[in-house]
């Protein structure tokens, strides 16, 4: 009995190690840029699946069930979306140390990446998308303001939650990368290191990991992407909410 129980153990532990991943990816989407990072972090074999966003092939909606990309399947079988309900999985698989083990830490990085998704993107989006300029300073500030909830995380350790990465500092690496080329280009905005000493610290930290080397989009690109948004007049709606 013990045994059996022992080797339901292992095998569990070593469904994911063995699993066959495929992974559904975007060059431009911060979200699968989320779990591009987590699978370099974790070294996770995977086979990496490109969709064309603008002209999804067909059978990508068997797929995905939203038809959106980040898209993991396991074992040509199970499909899970969502990038940080993939990037838990995969992390929780793993037993990796990006995902903190005490519950407490677990709850305290996830209100971490509610404060991107629900104050700091918002604040840096109104912000980036204003074409008025008696408005701007204002809308700066404001975003600074929402900033400082990132300098405060960081206030006891190099890493938003603990002293070394998490899934957080991953949720949130795609979108400083953006935020950072998309506020210098149109706004002519740098964060101000005397005020945010931590948080340009830990940005120096992040943008060096290789996993974000390797994952990151071309700043043209980035550029590129926001001109749009801007031309656009794209509304924010929260971008980490599926609807
Ligand atoms: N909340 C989702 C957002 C994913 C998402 O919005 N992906 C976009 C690209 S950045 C997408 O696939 N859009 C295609 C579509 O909606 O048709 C996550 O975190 O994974
Ligand atoms: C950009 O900001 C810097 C420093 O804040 C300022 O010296 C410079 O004149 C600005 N450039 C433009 C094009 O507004």
């Amino acid at each position: 009995m013990l045994f059996l129980l022992l080797f339901m153990v292992l095998t569990n532990m070593n469904t994911i190690v063995n699993a066959k991943l495929t992974f559904y990816n975007s060059p431009a989407c911060p979200y699968a840029e989320r779990t591009a990072i987590c699978l370099h972090e974790l070294g996770v074999d995977h086979t990496d699946v490109k969709i064309d966003l603008r002209n999804k092939p067909s059978w990508f909606t068997n797929v995905s069930p939203k038809g959106k990309v980040p898209c993991l399947s396991i074992d040509d079988g199970e499909i899970l979306y969502e990038s940080l309900v993939i990037n838990e999985f995969l992390a929780e698989s793993q037993s990796s140390s990006l995902l903190p083990t005490s519950p407490l830490d677990k709850a305290k990085m996830r209100l971490a990446i509610d404060f991107l998704d629900t104050t700091l993107n918002p604040a840096f989006f109104t912000f980036f998308a204003n074409k008025d300029d008696e408005k701007d300073s204002e809308l700066a500030e404001a975003f600074m303001k929402a900033l400082e909830g990132v300098e405060e995380l960081l206030k006891s350790h190099t890493f938003l939650c603990s002293s070394t990465m998490t899934l957080a500092d991953i949720a949130y690496m795609p979108f400083f990368e953006r935020m950072v080329v998309a506020l210098s280009h149109f706004k002519n905005f740098t964060i101000d290191p005397a005020r945010f000493e931590r948080v340009c610290a830990w940005m120096t930290c992040i943008f060096n990991r290789p996993s974000f080397k390797e994952c990151a989009m071309e700043k043209e690109k980035i550029i590129e992407t926001y001109s749009m948004f801007r031309d656009m007049d794209y509304k924010f709606g929260g971008l980490n909410r599926n609807k």
